[in-house]
């Protein structure tokens, strides 16, 4: 089937209208969304919008500075969204900007085979520095309820198990994830969150992560491409096959799929991307080069992110501290691949 824009039309209202259309370019001021199958069933009611930037009067915070700020590293992408880094926001004024949005916050977790075993730090060290005071569920995908850790929930938080099948192959377990995702965003997720985070398991937090990370779509550049990385070495996927090609010469920079987040509804249209475009990968026997990853560069490639987070928004055990990494806030844990995964 060819390619199909959806033309998305976001009104100041929160309202949205969807039209069709195979030949034309955009419109400005209308968010257009590469679509590879039949959008009939595309739904997106936009329950959330970031509408109201209402602090409480009397909040008290350091006085923000128009000629004071970080100049080791950029704060703006050149399409014009922020690029956050510590240092570039008041933790004092966004959380409690957001906290009387009192939005909810999903975060879709796959624990399968023998990651289990990172649900315990992951989830403690969460309770710990991620949206703290805020309503938060962890949505655990698994093959094995039963080893959920228990461990202390603050108030307004809680685990939601949901259950999948095992897998032999560890590529099946990563590529999987958009299928059950998107199910699940669909039959139950949606009715109880307005943002919803992809991560993980094999992580821990070490710092705060918070209200400065939301955005309709916000992507974090992956560490190990982000100081000097020529766009033409970025791990792209390079196979004119795969529906993840990006040609050479393009690019802005490359994200990690370890952590991404943003509106329920917009994560759901972009889970959903990536499982189609790998189901198509799959029918013609290829499977791009790191998986949803790859899909979810190409998508970030024609759709930009709202907000782009920094590497301390994924940073890893194995690497060196660099200068401009203030603050690690989450970190992907040392593991020994071939013990973990059920096929090496
Ligand atoms: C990288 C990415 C990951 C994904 C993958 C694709 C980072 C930090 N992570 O991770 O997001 O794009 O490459 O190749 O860049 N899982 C299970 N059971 C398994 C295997 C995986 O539950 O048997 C889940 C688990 O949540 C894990 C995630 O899938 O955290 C990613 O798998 P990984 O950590 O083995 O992949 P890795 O480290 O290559």
């Amino acid at each position: 089937m060819g390619t199909i824009y959806i033309y998305y039309t976001w009104y100041g209202n929160g309202d949205v209208s969807l039209s069709f259309c195979n030949t034309i370019a955009p419109p400005e001021k209308e968010i257009t969304i590469l679509y590879s199958q039949d959008p009939t069933n595309v739904t997106s009611n936009r329950k959330w919008t970031e509408k109201y930037m209402v602090a409480p009067e009397g909040l008290k915070y350091r006085q923000p500075r128009a000629m004071l700020g970080r100049k080791d590293v950029n704060s703006v992408t050149n399409w014009n969204v922020p690029l956050v880094w510590e240092g570039t926001f008041d933790p004092v004024v966004i959380d409690a900007i957001y906290k009387k949005m009192d939005p909810r916050i999903a975060v879709v977790v796959f624990a399968v085979g023998k990651y289990t075993r990172f649900l315990k730090a992951f989830l403690e060290t969460a309770e710990t520095y991620f949206f703290v005071g805020f309503r938060v569920t962890y949505y655990v995908c698994t093959d094995h309820k039963d080893e959920i850790p228990k461990i202390e929930l603050a108030e307004r938080r809680k685990i939601t198990p949901l259950d999948i099948p095992s897998a032999t192959r560890w590529q099946d377990v990563v590529l999987g994830r958009m299928k059950w995702a998107m199910m699940f965003i669909d039959k139950q997720i949606r009715d109880e969150s307005d943002y919803l985070f992809m991560m993980d398991v094999d992580s821990v937090f070490y710092a705060r992560f918070g209200a400065e990370s939301l955005s309709r779509l916000s992507a974090v550049l992956h560490r190990s491409f982000y100081r000097t990385t020529q766009r033409d070495v970025f791990p792209y996927e390079r196979r004119k096959a795969s529906q993840a090609f990006i040609p050479w010469g393009e690019g802005d920079y490359y994200y990690t799929a370890a952590v991404w987040g943003g509106y329920v509804e917009d994560m759901y249209i972009l889970v959903r991307y990536c499982y189609e475009q790998s189901e198509i990968d799959r029918k013609n026997n290829i499977e791009a080069a790191w998986q949803e990853e790859s899909h979810l560069n190409k998508y970030f490639l024609y759709n930009k992110p709202t907000k782009v987070l920094s590497p301390e928004y994924l940073w890893s055990d194995y690497d060196q501290p660099q200068p401009e990494i203030w603050v690690k806030r989450i970190s992907q844990l040392v593991k020994n691949y071939a013990e973990v995964r059920p096929n090496w």
